[in-house]
């Protein structure tokens, strides 16, 4: 696979911590480099402990490459490697030391919901895209507030959650705002959310994210899963709201020029791919 590219941002997010530059060349552990001297960066968020956070290495020692009572610190990459009882990033070298914003040392699990559904024009006929002569695909997208990019309504996988529970989750809390609305307004919209998280889904990917985020000793992994509306009469027909960490909602056209965060976009190749959609 390509080197990681949002993983080597030069500032680290939310902090003035310049990553150390690592070339294209030198991402990889087994490039022997000793003159890599990254900086350690632990967001003071972290550093307070939260339930999502494991404590300082030291005080503390995980069981690293296995299921760890309710956390799952399995890669999906494979066995990790350890330096110094820190875990390695799989994908390599990032520029900076420690969590960073990250919860877990080694894999963070993430879950993330691609909903979609074909873009209809007036008459409900699909839209054929002009170059591609391909339908159109449109998927729920949230506008991220950390950072302003669009990005799949996807989060972090809680200790003991199934990933299954954690997609619905997550999309009802960024793209429906649940733990705002109503409990009338709930109850409206939970039997076909439901229904549609139910439905087997596609698994789109399994693996590494290329976030901003990432660090040596911490990193983003996620399940993504296609939920496919395909006849644009269950989820097409909800009332989009954003929520929690999202600050706008909408559908989205699925096309290969448009921006989104971290490896997302690769997720929605996929899933043009197999719906034999435009990209
Ligand atoms: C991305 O960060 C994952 O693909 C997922 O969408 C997201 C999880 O982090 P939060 O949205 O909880 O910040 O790498
Ligand atoms: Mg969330
Ligand atoms: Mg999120």
């Amino acid at each position: 696979s390509a080197p990681h590219v949002k993983s080597r941002c030069p500032q680290y997010p939310g902090s003035k911590i310049n990553r150390f530059l690592v070339p294209d060349d030198k991402v990889g552990w087994s490039q022997n480099w000793p003159q890599y001297k990254p900086l350690s960066y632990t967001d003071p968020l972290v550093e307070k402990k939260p339930v999502w956070a494991d404590p300082e290495i030291g005080s503390f020692s995980p069981k690293f490459n296995t299921v760890d009572g309710a956390v799952d610190r399995t890669s999906f990459e494979g066995s990790y490697k350890m330096e110094k009882q820190k875990p390695l990033n799989p994908r390599g070298r990032t520029g900076v030391t420690g969590r960073g914003l990250l919860g877990r040392w080694g894999p963070n699990h993430a879950a993330d919901p691609i909903v979609t559904r074909w873009k209809v024009d007036a008459k409900g006929e699909k839209t054929l895209h002009s170059v591609s002569k391909r339908p159109v695909l449109q998927f729920v997208s949230i506008k991220r507030k950390d950072c302003g990019e669009w990005a799949v309504p996807g989060g972090m996988v809680d200790a003991g959650e199934q990933v299954s529970i954690t997609l619905q989750r997550e999309f009802s809390e960024e793209a429906l705002n649940s733990l705002v609305i109503t409990p009338a307004e709930k109850a409206k919209i939970s039997d076909r959310i439901s229904k549609l998280f139910k439905s087997p889904g596609f698994q789109v990917y399994k693996g590494y994210v290329d976030d901003r985020r990432n660090t040596d000793n911490a990193w983003i992994e996620t399940v993504a899963v296609n939920f496919h509306d395909d006849s644009g009469n269950s989820v097409s027909e909800l009332p989009l709201q954003a929520g929690d960490d999202a600050g706008e909602v909408q559908w989205v056209d699925v096309d290969s020029s448009f921006p989104l965060y971290a490896s997302h976009s690769h997720f929605l190749e996929l899933v043009a791919k197999e719906r034999k959609a435009h990209w």
